[in-house]
């Protein structure tokens, strides 16, 4: 029912289709599997808090609101791991710590995670990179890790 060169189109399609699938499971083996999750929003928390579970592993529950971060500013040991949960409580916001290669979107009614371990002490910036108004530029937050005044 097929002639020959449909049948090729479809053999090739498949064999490409499979060479992307290979590479996206590849890659994401290589950079440590650290994708965003999207978690349903069964648990609503409306403020931002940091959350210590043992000396190195930490749960940032982040609120973002016009225009800030809730909590703006977070103070780990080095080498810790953190999961980042996001939030919006109105409109959609941004949340990227650039070196990290963090890049979520916080969304009203939605819950999206991210994990990061942060080897190497200093100021990690977090900003909002989704315009979400006049104050937009001003939201921001920082990460420290092992500062001075960490205990
Ligand atoms: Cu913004």
């Amino acid at each position: 029912m097929f002639d020959k060169y449909e049948k090729g189109i479809l053999i090739s399609s498949i064999l490409v289709m499979m060479l992307f699938i290979f590479s996206l499971v590849y890659s994401l083996d290589k950079k440590g599997r650290n994708i965003t999750e999207c978690i349903p929003f069964n648990k609503t928390y409306q403020k931002g808090r940091v959350e210590k579970i043992d000396d190195s592993t930490y749960q940032v529950f982040m609120v973002a609101k016009m225009w800030a971060f809730e909590p703006d500013k977070i103070y780990i040991p080095v080498g810790s791991t953190v999961d980042f949960f996001l939030t919006s409580l109105d409109v959609v916001h941004g949340f990227n710590i650039a070196p990290k290669n963090v890049n979520l979107m916080a969304v009203f009614g939605g819950v999206g995670k991210s994990t990061v371990k942060f080897d190497n002490p200093g100021v990690y910036k977090i900003v909002c990179h989704e315009y979400c108004g006049v104050g937009h530029q001003f939201m921001q937050g920082e990460v420290i890790v092992n500062y001075p005044e960490n205990k």
